[in-house]
């Protein structure tokens, strides 16, 4: 390519080509010149929000020069490529990421000092990206910082929702709900409006006859709608990659819009039809775990596969190698069930489009999928109706008739005369009406299926998967434990801790391989490093005590044990275990004396997250820990002992702040159901000790950190069916600590009882299905050991700094590196400097 440019030509681009800046003046230069210029303002009247888009303007400049550098690189080199494709990226705050990544944030707040802002002022003025709803929304963030950190060639493909996931507001103790628009100026997207794919919904299959004879099928007439890129540059931690993520966002399809209805007089129906388009990327489904089988959620299911495929064939075919050579080029991750189409849109291009043969093209589709699973939960796994499917995909619903016919016929010969096999592992259910199940598409079509967490994906190989590891072998199944970016959630969140850190081991190596950490170990008994440490901590909760007093107008004492439980409201995840502990030690302190109060560690509970809109439960639930805080912090019995806050529209720049804050933190499913929690990972590596259930990658933070620094309880994984089978047969004993916290809630101690009516007879009448009487005295007692143990100050920041020292395996490094040995086949891009 580069030959065929004429040498004047190539040295008048060169010539002029964007340099980034590399001094304080220089960045002084781009944001003067972007407020004056980009943003039309200038000196008198550029507020703090100005001066945060024209450093955003200033260091997206930078990114940019080397985006275009990274892909001529991955261009150039033509290596197998990794496609993360999710439909949920909760990326956050992009700016002071994007600072420290590129290494010149000093230099930033020194040219903002010059200019007369703040830099901390500049950051917060961001709105979040809020593309997802938790665990699963962030791990697909922490991706691609770690693929772009590492040098993968990778890219993310998702949907440019303009409502993120709503922002929570709590009114009179009651979660409501307003639409996050969040696209109004935001400097980090480029419209790529010359990148296109129209993409085809409805109609009907024609089948034909080729000029050989063979029978082909050909997909008609439906309605069409239009998906145009977005790009995101994503920049590595110190490193020249800055990869791409590649929204697409949905409008009318241009030719069949503006003229024909136009021209006829019918404007207004044109201008809604225009609408209808764009509604396919307008909003987040804001439910997690929790499937709800809407038409509109499967049209942006199809519209983002549909558009990611043609994007990533396109630049495959523009190689001229042969089709069987695809997976060796190009490997598709599946955040979960919702991009399983993906499977069955590229089987239909190889065979309907490109005209390969059957088996050739299934091959090829097998060797380029792998699919990660996040939930064992039953209400959480995809299913679609037939109906539903045949009239809005009806060539896909052929095609996915004819890879659960070969498949079921290869059971059937390996298993003959197991016909309760053939209807379990089924593609589809048969019910009313029948079910298209996702996840079996997304196994049979991948080569690799893999959980988050040691007991997780254990889990989904004897129970939910259990046949297709008999039909398959172990092999198809592998474990790969979750981890965190270090980058934003040690370095960002908790500048003095990295800080500290880094002075220790000299330097800051660790944050590329957090295995480093384990050097610390060596400073435990260093009575200066523990005071620095305390320090330290002690700061990150006055910085937290702020935010609660902004938010809530409650003041907490910041000596006080903070304990915090922050992730999506969920039956599953106990919230309500936690709440009615601390109902439980309310009564108690009301019960003492004065003499038995001097003794009682003063607490403060918090709480944060949202409850998906419809579920009526988690809404209860948050209702009943703002009442509770109703009562509990106006008691000036209490005082100081015990204050309880909710915190309002929790999101990843406030868990920022959390993090970073606590001394305690909850993790406290019912054993089993949760795949494996991310935020556990965040809080142990920030210094915070974790109470526990035997669950998820708490296991294995036990494993690496050692039993003596995590408080574990509760009833493990292995007894969870049988407790509940006796809940219905044996007789149900509710533990007497929580019926007396349930006899006060009923007292209308924390307001009329009956809002709370659901949340206690789902417990005490209808078998209590998440064990929160099974494991409440477990619960207190282990509390109890926890206001011990932190009376002991010498004895909590050794745990402390031990267990940061031990995590290093939780890096979202070791994770990426793992799935590019066992599952993608890529390789890092070699960069030489
Ligand atoms: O994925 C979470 C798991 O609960 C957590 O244990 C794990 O650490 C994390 C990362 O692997 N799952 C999760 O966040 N799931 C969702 O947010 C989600 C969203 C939508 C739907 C299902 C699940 N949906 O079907 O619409």
């Amino acid at each position: 390519v580069e030959a065929s440019i004429p040498e004047p030509l190539r040295e008048a681009w060169r010539k002029h080509s964007a340099t980034e800046f590399t001094s304080k003046d220089e960045f002084e230069r781009d944001f003067v010149r972007h407020i004056e210029t980009t943003l039309a303002r200038s000196l008198y009247n550029c507020d703090e929000l100005a001066a945060y888009s024209g450093t955003a303007l200033a260091f997206r400049d930078r990114l940019i020069i080397e985006w275009n550098r990274t892909q001529q690189r991955q261009t150039f080199t033509d290596q197998k490529r990794v496609y993360y494709l999710s439909l949920e990226f909760l990326m956050g705050r992009a700016l002071d990421n994007a600072m420290l990544n590129v290494g010149m944030k000093d230099v930033a707040r020194d040219g903002l000092a010059d200019l007369g802002f703040r830099i901390e002022d500049a950051i917060t003025q961001e709105h979040d990206a809020a593309l997802g709803n938790g665990g699963l929304g962030r791990l697909a963030a922490c991706f691609l910082d770690s693929m772009a950190t590492l040098n993968y060639p990778a890219w993310g493909y998702g949907l440019r929702y303009r409502y993120g996931i709503f922002k929570q507001e709590i009114v009179n103790g009651y979660q409501m709900e307003v639409p996050d628009y969040w696209l109004d100026n935001n400097p980090w997207e480029f419209p790529r409006h010359d990148i296109t794919v129209d993409i085809q919904f409805y109609g009907h299959v024609t089948k034909y006859q080729d000029e050989n004879g063979k029978v082909c099928h050909s997909w008609e007439s439906g309605e069409t709608v239009q998906a145009v890129a977005y790009d995101v540059p994503i920049p590595g931690y110190r490193t020249k990659t800055t990869n791409n993520l590649r929204l697409w966002s949905s409008k009318a399809s241009s030719g069949e819009f503006d003229f024909q209805k136009f021209n006829a007089g019918d404007y207004e129906s044109a201008v809604a039809d225009q609408q209808t388009a764009e509604t396919i990327s307008a909003v987040l489904y804001p439910n997690d775990n929790l499937e709800r089988g809407k038409e509109l959620r499967l049209k942006q299911q199809y519209f983002w596969c549909a558009a990611s495929l043609y994007d990533i064939v396109r630049r495959f075919k523009k190689t001229n190698r042969a089709w069987s050579e695809f997976p060796d080029q190009v490997a598709i991750q599946l955040n979960d069930t919702h991009p399983t189409l993906a499977i069955v849109e590229l089987q239909r291009i190889l065979i309907d489009v490109e005209g390969l043969e059957w088996d050739e093209a299934w091959r090829i589709v097998i060797g380029t999928f792998g699919y990660t699973n996040h939930t064992v939960l039953p209400e959480a796994l995809e299913k679609w109706s037939v109906p539903l499917m045949q009239n809005l995909l009806p060539r896909h619903l052929q095609i996915i008739y004819d890879i659960n016919l070969f498949f079921l016929q290869s059971v059937e010969k390996r298993f003959p005369n197991d016909r309760d096999m053939l209807s379990r592992v089924s593609i589809i259910e048969e019910s009313h009406p029948k079910m298209v199940r996702m996840a079996h598409i997304a196994i049979i079509g991948s080569h690799k299926v893999n959980g988050v967490a040691e007991l997780h994906s254990d889990l989904i190989k004897t129970t939910i998967f259990k046949d297709f590891v008999q039909i398959y072998g172990p092999d198809r199944f592998t474990n790969v434990t979750n981890g965190i970016t270090p980058r934003r959630w040690l370095h960002q969140a908790n500048p003095a801790l990295s800080a500290l850190i880094a002075e220790k081991l000299g330097g800051y190596e660790f944050l590329t391989d957090l295995t480093l950490l384990d050097k610390l170990e060596t400073f435990v008994d260093d009575k200066n490093f523990r005071r620095e440490w305390s320090d330290i901590k002690a700061k990150n909760k006055l910085r937290l005590a702020r935010l609660i007093k902004d938010l809530t107008g409650y003041s907490v004492n910041p000596n006080s044990l903070f304990d915090v439980q922050v992730k999506r409201i969920h039956e599953y995840k106990r919230q309500q275990l936690n709440i009615f502990g601390v109902i439980h030690r309310y009564l108690s302190i009301k019960a003492m004396t004065p003499e038995q109060r001097k003794k009682v560690v003063p607490r403060v509970s918090i709480f944060g997250g949202k409850a998906a809109p419809g579920y009526w439960m988690a809404k209860s639930i948050i209702y009943l820990i703002n009442s509770v805080a109703a009562v509990v912090n106006k008691d000036d019995d209490i005082g100081d002992l015990l204050k309880v806050i909710f915190i309002e529209d929790y999101n990843v720049s406030k868990a920022e702040i959390i993090c970073p804050a606590s001394d305690i933190s909850e993790h406290i499913s019912t054993a089993g159901t949760e795949a494996s929690g991310t935020s556990n990972m965040k809080f142990v590596l920030n210094g915070g000790l974790i109470i526990g259930t035997c669950d998820g990658a708490n296991i294995e933070i036990t494993r690496e950190i050692g039993e003596q620094n995590i408080f574990l309880f509760g009833n493990l994984a292995e007894d969870v069916e049988d407790l509940r089978h006796r809940h219905f047969y044996g007789g149900f004993q509710l533990d007497p600590q929580l019926k007396r916290v349930f006899e006060t809630i009923k007292a209308g101690t924390f307001g009329d009882p009956s809002s709370f009516n659901s949340l206690i007879s789902s417990i005490e009448e209808h078998g209590d299905y998440y064990l929160v009487s099974d494991d409440f005295n477990s619960y207190i007692a282990t509390h109890e050991m926890v206001d011990k143990e932190f009376q002991n100050q010498e004895e909590w920041l050794a745990k402390s700094i031990t267990s940061v020292a031990r995590m290093g395996f939780f890096s979202m490094d070791r994770v990426t590196n793992e799935y590019a040995d066992s599952i993608w086949n890529v390789e890092p891009l070699d960069i030489a400097d």
